[in-house]
């Protein structure tokens, strides 16, 4: 047989360790592993040098997302484009409804726009923000699509903060049908009459945002949440996004140890960068939620990553202009008006592997788990994504350990001018990605075709 890509010289790194030697490709799948592969191939590309590491599977993101009255700058095309260019072979966004609309047309819609535009694969979860008796029906509905992970949030009163008897309604009703619920962790309530007391006394400057949302916010969310959820029982799936704290990670670690399959994700941004952040000049670009923590938050994190108490990495890329961040005035806008969001989506790879593997607090290993194998799991993507072996979609990142970058925005690719980790001094970067067989980036360049990326839909998470 003729295969159409060959990979020699490989230094593939998985869960189960490292591995040395060559993988044939036919179809888009892996079809075969081994020592010295000689057979005949199409294309043959020497990775000698390099790392080889499954696609990554950035389980959070929000292209083309309606919210604080402003539509997110990365839409489909540039979002995922980002996304391949930083080794990250599918994305999962979040469907994200109207007020008033029904899940399904909500994800008809989703999906009519991200279909011509994407370049990377894509799976959907469904946020929820209203319940009403359509709703309820059709979340089997959306399951059956592939819709397997849904999104609750307890922040952002009047947009789309859910009180405690919507959220334990809805879990219980996604838990029926074997899906997994992400939340958004944050007490809105509280938030909201802190934001009022700042404004009434003139503080509108960025660091009132973190101000306004301290950590003891998302620690009583998550504790609230997770009592809420075991009440439910153990087959509850939940995962707490982007979460910021180390106490908010500890507190459903307890509950996994109990047997409850509770998760946490975190983001590259609470890992690498804190508050100070929101003082400078352009604080106004860091302002997301939750917001950025103290550098031992940060310490918490890395050790909680490290330890394999944190399951998933998902960027929450959300991606907004400079123009809309000031809301397209000159002076920057009281603390409350700028959108909540930060870029992401291309950096998970040289974070996690400069300050994470580089720096000697994670090992490749796990590396893969939480880039790739846990959200291939978690969102029901496993075993077709987020591994290397046969049967599997041929999608891999290529790392040259040793290649030094400085970040800016120039050597990334999102639709706006700046990026939140500009200057910072990497040592390790993605010099290609293959999806599906297909070499779709190459040393800077996206080659990868407008709609090309694939519908993924999940099916039943495997969370053992
Ligand atoms: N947090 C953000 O920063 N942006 C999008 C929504 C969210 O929860
Ligand atoms: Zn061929
Ligand atoms: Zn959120
Ligand atoms: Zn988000």
């Amino acid at each position: 047989m003729t295969y159409d890509l060959l990979l020699k010289n490989v230094k593939a790194f998985t869960t189960s360790g490292p591995f040395e030697g060559d993988i044939a490709i036919k179809d888009g799948k892996i079809s075969k592993i081994g020592g010295d592969i000689q057979e005949q191939a199409d294309k043959t590309i020497d990775l000698s040098g390099k790392y080889l590491v499954p696609g990554l599977i950035d389980g959070h993101t929000h292209m083309e997302f309606p919210f604080m009255g402003e539509v997110t700058a990365d839409d489909f095309y540039y979002g995922s484009r980002a996304a391949i260019a930083g080794g990250v072979t599918t994305i999962v966004d979040f469907v994200t409804p109207a007020k008033g609309q029904d899940l399904l047309s909500a994800y008809e819609k989703w999906s009519n726009n991200a279909d011509p535009k994407v370049v990377s694969d894509y799976g959907l979860h469904m946020i929820i923000r209203e319940v009403n008796t359509k709703i309820l029906e059709q979340i089997p509905e959306v399951i059956n699509k592939g819709v397997v992970s849904f999104k609750l949030f307890m922040a952002y009163k009047n947009e789309l903060m859910l009180p405690d008897g919507e959220l334990y309604k809805l879990i219980k009703r996604i838990s029926d049908f074997g899906g997994v619920t992400g939340i958004h962790a944050e007490n809105g309530e509280i938030i909201n009459e802190l934001i009022q007391e700042f404004l009434s006394e003139g503080k509108i400057d960025p660091i009132y945002h973190y101000y306004s949302r301290p950590d003891i916010m998302e620690i009583e969310a998550t504790n609230r949440i997770a009592s809420i959820a075991s009440m439910i029982g153990k087959d509850v799936k939940m995962y707490i996004v982007h979460t910021s704290t180390g106490e908010a990670v500890d507190i459903i670690s307890s509950y996994r140890r109990q047997g409850f399959k509770f998760f946490n994700e975190t983001a590259p941004h609470y890992l690498t960068l804190n508050t100070d952040f929101l003082k400078r000049p352009d604080g106004y670009r860091y302002v997301m939620s939750p917001p950025l923590r103290s550098d031992e938050q940060r310490t918490k994190l890395w050790i909680r990553l490290a330890s394999g108490d944190i399951f998933t990495i998902g960027s929450d890329h959300c991606v907004y202009s400079d123009a809309q961040k000031k809301r397209y005035k000159e002076e920057v806008p009281p603390f409350n008006e700028i959108p909540n969001g930060v870029p992401g989506t291309e950096n998970i790879l040289p974070i996690l592997f400069y300050y994470g593997v580089k720096k000697g607090i994670i090992s490749m290993e796990r590396f893969v788990e939480v880039t790739s194998y846990n959200p291939a799991r978690l969102f029901g993507l496993y075993p077709r994504k987020g591994t290397i072996m046969p049967g599997s979609d041929a999608d891999f990142a290529v790392i040259d350990p040793n290649r030094k970058v400085r970040i800016s925005a120039d050597v990334l690719h999102s639709n706006i001018n700046y990026t939140i980790y500009d200057g910072m001094e990497v040592e390790g970067w993605n010099v290609m990605t293959i999806r599906r067989g297909e070499v779709v980036y190459e040393e800077g360049q996206v080659i990868g075709k407008k709609g090309s990326g694939k519908y993924i839909p999940g099916k039943t998470p495997i969370l053992l």
